[in-house]
C-alpha cells in the first residue's frame, strides 16, 4: 500500500469514528419527549417514585368536555354557520340548526327558544355590525337552564343523618349512582350509609355491597325478596344511632307505567318517616342520558307520584341526546344534580350549567 493511501484510510477512519462517536454521545444526551409503554415500565422501575395515594380525578370540566363529545358533535356543523362573522345566515342554514338541535335532542319547544334567542342575538350584532361569539352561544345555553339550584346540594346546616332516595327505571343507572355518590360524599369527608332497598332483584343487594366497600360506606341490607320497607326502616335506625351524615338508598327500578310499584315507592317513603320524620331529604331520579326526549316523560311520571328534588342523568359519556338537560330543566323544573360520564367510580360530576354549555358549543381544554 501506497503511503498516501495509507493516510487516507487513517483519516477515513477517523471521520467514521468521530461521526460515530458523535451520534452515540448526542443519543445518550436526549432524552425522548415521549416515552414508549415499555420505556416508560423501564423509566419507572429504574427511579421509583411514590405513587398518589388516590388519582388525583380529572377537573369536572375536561371530563365533560370529552364525555359530551357526542352530543357536541350532533349540534357543532350547524353551529359553525355563526362562526367567522357572517352578516346573516339563510333560511336553509336556519333550519340545518334547527335539525342540529333536535338531533341533539333538546326538543322541539326548547329548541324553538334557542332559535328565538338566536336569532334575536343575531339581529342586534347585525345592527351593531358585531359577529356572533360563542361566549353569546353559551349565555343563550346558560339562560335555557333556568336559574335552578343546579349541582350537589349543601349539607350545611341540614338535618343529620341527610337521606337521599334514588328512584329510576330499570338499568337506568341507580346502583352505580348511589355507589358513585358514596364515593364522592366520602371525599367530601362525610359518613355515608348505603341501604341496599332493591331486594326484588337477584344480586343487586351484592352490587352494591361492593360499592359500598369500594368507597368504604356503611351498608345496611335485607332479604332478597323482602319488604323495601324493613330496609329503609333499619338502614335510618342505624344512621341514626351511628351518627352517618348522608344515607343513600338504592331502590328497585320500577316502570313509571306500574303504578303499584310507583305506589310502593311512596309507601317506602312514609315508612322512613316513622325513623326520621322529615325523611326523606331528597328524592333524586335517575335518567338514562341515551333517551333523549324519552326521559322527560318518565320524569313527568315520576314527579306525578314523588316529590322529585333533583336528577342524575347517567351514561352521558355514550349519548348524542345531552340536549335533552335543557327540556329536562324547563319542561319539569327540577334541578339536575349529577352527571354520569362513565362506569367508573370517579366518573360522577356535579353539574355546572355553564360549563356544561360550553363543552357543548364551545368546547373548553384545561
Ligand atoms: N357508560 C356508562 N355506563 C353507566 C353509567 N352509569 C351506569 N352505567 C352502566 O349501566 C348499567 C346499569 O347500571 P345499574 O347501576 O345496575 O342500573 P340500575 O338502575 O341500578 O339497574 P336496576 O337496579 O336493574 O334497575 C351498568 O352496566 C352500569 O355500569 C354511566 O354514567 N356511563
Ligand atoms: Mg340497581
Amino acid at each position: 500500500m501506497e503511503s498516501n493511501q495509507f493516510i487516507y484510510l487513517v483519516v477515513a477512519a477517523v471521520v467514521l469514528f468521530a461521526v460515530v462517536g458523535f451520534a452515540l454521545w448526542s443519543r445518550s444526551k436526549k432524552k425522548p419527549a415521549v416515552l414508549t409503554p415499555s420505556e416508560e415500565k423501564h423509566a419507572t422501575a429504574a427511579e421509583p417514585k411514590a405513587a398518589p395515594a388516590t388519582p388525583a380525578p380529572q377537573k369536572p370540566i375536561a371530563r365533560a368536555d370529552s364525555a359530551l363529545r357526542r352530543t357536541r358533535d350532533a349540534m357543532a356543523g350547524a353551529l359553525a354557520a355563526f362562526w367567522g362573522g357572517k352578516p346573516s345566515l339563510t333560511p336553509a342554514q336556519w333550519d340545518e340548526i334547527e335539525e342540529a338541535l333536535l338531533m341533539a335532542d333538546l326538543g322541539v319547544s326548547t329548541s324553538q327558544k334557542f332559535l328565538e334567542q338566536l336569532k334575536q342575538k343575531l339581529a342586534s350584532k347585525e345592527s351593531n355590525s358585531g359577529a356572533m361569539t360563542s361566549d353569546d352561544l353559551v349565555a343563550i345555553g346558560r339562560g335555557l337552564l333556568g336559574s335552578l339550584d343546579h349541582g350537589a346540594p349543601s349539607l350545611e346546616g341540614r338535618p343529620s343523618p341527610t337521606v337521599i332516595s334514588i328512584v329510576g327505571v330499570n338499568g337506568v343507572g341507580k346502583t352505580t349512582s348511589v355507589g358513585k355518590l358514596a364515593n364522592w360524599y366520602r371525599r367530601q369527608g362525610k359518613t355515608v350509609l348505603l341501604g341496599a332497598a332493591d331486594t326484588f332483584r337477584a344480586a343487586a343487594t351484592e352490587q352494591l355491597r361492593v360499592w359500598a366497600e369500594r368507597s368504604e360506606a356503611q351498608f345496611v341490607s335485607g332479604r332478597e325478596q323482602g319488604d323495601p320497607g324493613a330496609v329503609v326502616f333499619d338502614a335510618l335506625t342505624a344512621a341514626k344511632a351511628r351518627n352517618i351524615d348522608v344515607v343513600l338508598i338504592d331502590t328497585a327500578g320500577r316502570l313509571h307505567t306500574k303504578v303499584n310499584l310507583m305506589e310502593e315507592l311512596a309507601r317506602v317513603h312514609r315508612v322512613m318517616q316513622k325513623v326520621i320524620p322529615d325523611a326523606p331529604h331528597e328524592v333524586w331520579l335517575v335518567l338514562d342520558g341515551n333517551l333523549g326526549q324519552n326521559s322527560v316523560r318518565q320524569a313527568k311520571e315520576f314527579a306525578n307520584v314523588l316529590p322529585l328534588s333533583g336528577v342524575i342523568v347517567t351514561k352521558l359519556d355514550g349519548s348524542a341526546k345531552g340536549g335533552a338537560l335543557f327540556s329536562i330543566t324547563s319542561d319539569l323544573n327540577i334541578p339536575i344534580r349529577f352527571l354520569g360520564l362513565g362506569e367508573s367510580v370517579d366518573d360522577l360530576v356535579p353539574f355546572q350549567p355553564e360549563e356544561f354549555v360550553k363543552a357543548l358549543v364551545a368546547p373548553v381544554t384545561v
